[in-house]
């Protein structure tokens, strides 16, 4: 599979700002924040999709939330709280292909509305 840009950064070959960082998951600031808040948390560990994530893989998966709860306390929103998601493929909103939990913080976060209902009659 093809280095993506989360490959890069893993490597320190282009610069991110990194918040967090243990041997086997790094957490950085969002390129492109949607709260105040918006880091992502990755394993240094390339897997693409969550469809990818092998049974083998269930620790690792742990610990990018045991990561989240770290960043909350470290970025003091743990007790206001905040929201982590992962998205995956295409419908779910996926453009980098390793995967990462969004961490967002720092403001009451709405949830997107359902509209198509329409078009399920
Ligand atoms: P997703 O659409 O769920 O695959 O999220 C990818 C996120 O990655 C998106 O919120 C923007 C962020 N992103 C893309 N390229 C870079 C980069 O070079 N640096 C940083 N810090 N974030 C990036």
């Amino acid at each position: 599979m093809a280095d993506t840009i989360f490959d890069k950064i893993i490597k320190k070959e282009i610069p991110a700002d990194i918040i967090y960082e243990t041997d086997e998951v790094l957490a950085f600031n969002d390129i492109s924040p949607q709260a105040p808040f918006h880091c992502l948390i990755i394993p240094k560990k390339a897997i693409a999709t969550i469809n990818d994530i092998q049974p083998e893989d269930a620790q690792l998966i742990g610990q990018l939330y045991l990561a989240a709860a770290e960043i909350a306390k470290q970025q003091g929103v743990a007790e206001n709280g905040y929201r982590v998601v992962m998205n995956c493929n295409k419908d779910g909103g996926q453009s980098v292909y390793h995967i990462h939990l969004h961490m967002l913080a720092g403001k009451t976060l709405g949830w997107p509305p359902y509209s198509d209902k329409v078009k399920q009659i």
